[in-house]
């Protein structure tokens, strides 16, 4: 049974690729492991609409009963926000596995850019990416992100990475991986939260036509993917000492309760939550919706770029 045997692409999703229209992939872990039911369903349906108001489709991807689901909606989507954390959290090592299981999965960004790409989907929107933690030279916890980033063809747009990470680190792992790291809009890679983290992005672009004729580069060049760092809109941002406290008081809190490994980030996003009443909650919707319409954009372009060449005769 070849991989595609367990894609299942949902009819809006699949007519889109056909026609070769501009698709949005948009991740799950957020849902299921990021956020809180039910805003983690309210954000998902919002940011899908976001996406569609800016003349593209949204697709949702996920692994529902052990198939690579994409463009999830309607109950599946709902069934997916109330399993919560009790759902797996697939990340590259765990696919395989979990299909086999049959089980529901939120997908990482390593998976949802393996998944995006099989389905011929080279644009996709998140909130942050997952990093070189903070004392990875003890733990060694680097995320899957940055190695699928290296490889897989797929634009992702975030607003940076949390300072739950060690950010040096991480733009130092991407740059080993050949990740170009893109500021749009801004010389300075963000801190999701706060617009800037005090280190440089290899480039600025400013027009979102360029990064998608990057990544159509990409694409034709046989590289792998691309980061675009989106910052959060300035009246969404927290302010960067409050939420650096908070940051410190929840990865003692994991150090302390022996919190480590796949459980570490949920951990760290929940008790900041938790820590700052609800407002980084909303900042992080706010910044996830962002990243959704400059998606959209990059899609649209990225079509546009492409023309008879639809994604799924390109597979
Ligand atoms: N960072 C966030 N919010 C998130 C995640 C990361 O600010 O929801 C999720 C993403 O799905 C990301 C994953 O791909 O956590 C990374 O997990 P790990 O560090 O275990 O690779
Ligand atoms: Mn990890």
């Amino acid at each position: 049974m070849t991989a595609k045997a367990y894609l299942s692409i949902s009819p809006d999703v699949k007519k889109a690729l056909a026609d070769g229209k501009p698709v949005v992939a948009l991740e799950s872990t957020i849902i299921t492991h990021g956020m809180p039911y039910p805003q983690n369903l309210e954000m998902a349906k919002k940011v899908e609409g976001i996406v569609r108001e800016h003349s593209a489709v949204p697709a949702t991807i996920a692994i529902m009963d052990g198939r690579f689901c994409v463009g999830v909606s309607g109950e599946d989507l709902e069934r997916l926000a109330l399993e919560g954390l009790k759902a797996a959290k697939a990340s590259r090592r765990d696919v395989s596995a979990l299909l086999v299981q049959g089980v529901i999965a939120g997908t990482t960004v390593a998976t949802t850019m393996q998944i995006a790409a099989l389905a011929g989907i080279h644009v996709f929107a998140t909130g942050g990416i997952g990093g070189v933690h903070r004392g990875a030279e003890e733990t060694f916890d680097i995320s899957a992100d940055l190695q699928e980033l290296g490889r897989t063809p797929v634009a992702v747009v975030c607003a940076g990475a949390k300072s739950i990470l060690d950010i040096a680190k991480t733009l130092e792992v991407l740059e080993t991986n050949g990740v170009p790291v893109l500021g749009y809009g801004t010389d300075q890679f963000p801190a999701f939260w706060a617009r800037e983290s005090g280190h440089k992005v290899d480039h600025r672009f400013d027009a979102a036509e360029d990064i998608a004729k990057i990544v159509a580069l990409q694409i034709d060049l046989g590289l792998g993917g691309v980061l675009v760092a989106n910052p959060i809109p300035e009246e969404d941002a927290l302010d960067p000492a409050a939420i650096e406290a908070r940051i410190a008081e929840a990865i003692a809190g994991a150090e302390a309760e022996g919190v480590s490994r796949k459980e570490l980030t949920p951990f760290l996003l929940k008790r900041i939550f938790e820590l700052t009443g609800g407002k980084s909650l909303q900042s992080n919707i706010a910044l996830v919706e962002n990243n959704a319409k400059v998606a959209a954009h990059i899609a649209v372009s990225l079509a546009g770029r492409m023309p008879g060449k639809p994604a799924a005769r390109r597979a």
